[in-house]
Order: C-alpha cells, then sequence, then structure tokens
C-alpha cells in the first residue's frame, strides 16, 4: 500500500502548531519530512509519532541545590516567619533558574515550610497575623512563578476549594503543577459551592475537574460533590494534606 504524504502545513494542524513551528522542527531534524519540488512532504505516521514523542514528558534530571532542598526550606520558612518577601522570593527564582520545576520546589521547600507554620501556630510558637503574612508571600510567589509550558496542552481542568474550605493554597499548588504539566487549567479558588463547581463542569465541559480538602470535617460533603460530578460524566480527583503533586501529575494522565 502507498502511503499519502501529508504537506507540512497539514502536518502542522494536525500538531497544533504554527507552520513556522513545524519547519524548524523539520529543519532541526525532529521531524522527518522530504524536500520535493520545492515542498516538504511528510509521512502521516511520522507526525503521529512524533505527536506521541511531545506527549511524554521529557526526562529531566533535577539538580539538586547544593545544601540540599531540607535546608533550603528551612530557609525559606525562616524567611517566611520573618516576613522577608524578598528572600523568600529569590529562593524560589534562584531554584528555578537552576533548572528545578516549579512542581519539584512547591513539593520540596514550599508545601514542607507551610506545614511547619502550620504547627508552630498550632503550638501557640507563631502569631495568627505571622501566619498570615507568610501565606501572603506564597500566593505571591506562586502568582510570580506560573509556568507556561510550549506544546499543545493535554485538556483542560477545573481546580477548586469547596465551600466552607478557605485553603486555596492547596487548590493554587494544584494548578500550577498541571500548568507545568500542560493543562490548561481553570482555577475557581477556595470556598466555591458545589453548585458553581457543577454549573462549570457542565457549561465548559472540563476533561477533568480536582478539588482540594484540607478540613477533615468537610470530607462527607466532598463525597456526595465527586458523586455529582461523577454524575455528569466528569472525571474528579480529590486532593487531601499530605499528597502529592507529582502523584497528582500522574492521575490527571490515567484516563
Ligand atoms: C495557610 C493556612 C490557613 C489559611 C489559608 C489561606 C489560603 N489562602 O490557603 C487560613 C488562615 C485561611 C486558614 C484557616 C484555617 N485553618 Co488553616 N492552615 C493553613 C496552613 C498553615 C497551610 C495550608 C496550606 O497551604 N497547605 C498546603 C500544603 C502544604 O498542604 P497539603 O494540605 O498537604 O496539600 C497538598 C495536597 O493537597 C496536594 N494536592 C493538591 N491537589 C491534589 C490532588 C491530588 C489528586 C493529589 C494526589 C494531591 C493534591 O498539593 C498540596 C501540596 O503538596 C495549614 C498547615 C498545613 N499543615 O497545611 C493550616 C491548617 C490546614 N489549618 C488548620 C485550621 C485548624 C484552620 C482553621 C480552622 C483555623 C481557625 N480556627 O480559624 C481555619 C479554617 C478555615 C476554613 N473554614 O477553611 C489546621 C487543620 C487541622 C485539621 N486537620 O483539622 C492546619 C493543618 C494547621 C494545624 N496544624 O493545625 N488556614
Amino acid at each position: 500500500m502507498s502511503i499519502v504524504f501529508i504537506d507540512l502545513q497539514t502536518a502542522a494542524d494536525q500538531l497544533g502548531v504554527h507552520y513556522q513551528t513545524a519547519y524548524k522542527w523539520v529543519r532541526s531534524g525532529q521531524l522527518p519530512a522530504d524536500l520535493v519540488c520545492n515542498k516538504y512532504l511528510v509521512d502521516p505516521a511520522e507526525v503521529e509519532a512524533f505527536a506521541v514523542r511531545r506527549q511524554q514528558p521529557a526526562v529531566r534530571t533535577v539538580r539538586r541545590p547544593r545544601l540540599g532542598f531540607g535546608n533550603v526550606s528551612k530557609e525559606f520558612t525562616a524567611a517566611l516567619i520573618e516576613g522577608d518577601a524578598n528572600r523568600a522570593t529569590s529562593t524560589v527564582s534562584g531554584l528555578a533558574s537552576d533548572g528545578v520545576p516549579l512542581t519539584v520546589v512547591i513539593e520540596e521547600v514550599i508545601a514542607p515550610s507551610l506545614r511547619d507554620i502550620g504547627t508552630a501556630w498550632h503550638n501557640g510558637e507563631l502569631s495568627i497575623w505571622q501566619e498570615h503574612r507568610g501565606t501572603a508571600i506564597v500566593e505571591r510567589i506562586l502568582g510570580e512563578h506560573q509556568p507556561n509550558p510550549r506544546g499543545r496542552r493535554r485538556g483542560s481542568v477545573a481546580v477548586a476549594a469547596l465551600e466552607g474550605d478557605l485553603h486555596g493554597l492547596p487548590a493554587l499548588m494544584a494548578a500550577a503543577a498541571l500548568r507545568e504539566d500542560n493543562w490548561h487549567v481553570h482555577l475557581l479558588g477556595a470556598n466555591l459551592p458545589a453548585a458553581e463547581l457543577m454549573d462549570f463542569c457542565q457549561q465548559e465541559s472540563p476533561d477533568l475537574a480536582v478539588v482540594t480538602v484540607s478540613m477533615p470535617d468537610r470530607e462527607e460533603h466532598v463525597a456526595s460533590v465527586v458523586a455529582q460530578v461523577e454524575s455528569l460524566g466528569t472525571r474528579i480527583l480529590v486532593g487531601r494534606p499530605g499528597g502529592s503533586l507529582l502523584e497528582l501529575q500522574q492521575l490527571a494522565k490515567t484516563s
């Protein structure tokens, strides 16, 4: 059976990129193509294989900081407690410029730090305003470091914490991890009424919904929301305290 080659514009359309991007891939040898009468022709099987390769996560070796993530997290905690936004910001920017993915920075530095701050507040070692000020710094840092990776999005996802739960940070962290893994994220924030999540799912038909839960007394409500969202045919995942963002990325990809 003979192969019906397609032109480069068609290949670019199939890959969801501009012609120039596909052209660059051909020139760099990443996408095999033949130049026939001044026109690039591509085997559709090569386009398909290329699309699959692009979906696979690049193997990245994470350079661990010289001091180790544990010590960096302690440093970060101290900066948050002292309200030193510049020091906290430059810790994260430094890791980012060393090539550490934001998801890893959150898992290894920011989340442990917030857990320590929560424990210290619980034990009466920190005041509420110190915790609030540290939280505000983290919100600002995550806002400034939102990932915007190249390439086609895996799908769309709604992320929220449900009504009665004011902990918006885990949702913000989930949003960052999913964005970094090439999802189109609709962050719906904290304290979101269940009816609004349902409304969103009906109107926007996301491929996935993620809700984060920080308070154990919300579990019953969350279970009922999960059932309602699933009844619409929308897949839903629940993030709980101590849950891993790398696991979220894996679960989100598993259909
Ligand atoms: C900041 C904070 C607040 C802020 C939140 C602000 C904001 N914008 O988020 C404010 C001041 C509003 C707040 C309020 C309260 N808080 Co509070 N808070 C915290 C604190 C210090 C950090 C929260 C946070 O961001 N955690 C994020 C990370 C670090 O935690 P995580 O829960 O493990 O989340 C991970 C997973 O969810 C994962 N993930 C996300 N999505 C998904 C999805 C999947 C599928 C997977 C696998 C994983 C995943 O990502 C996250 C990072 O890895 C925690 C301490 C702590 N241990 O978390 C207390 C904490 C959660 N709060 C607590 C309490 C008690 C309260 C209040 C009741 C206090 C009060 N008396 O008013 C209120 C409750 C308000 C309400 N109705 O919700 C307790 C809860 C104890 C409990 N188990 O019941 C904690 C644990 C503090 C403590 N040690 O006692 N809080």
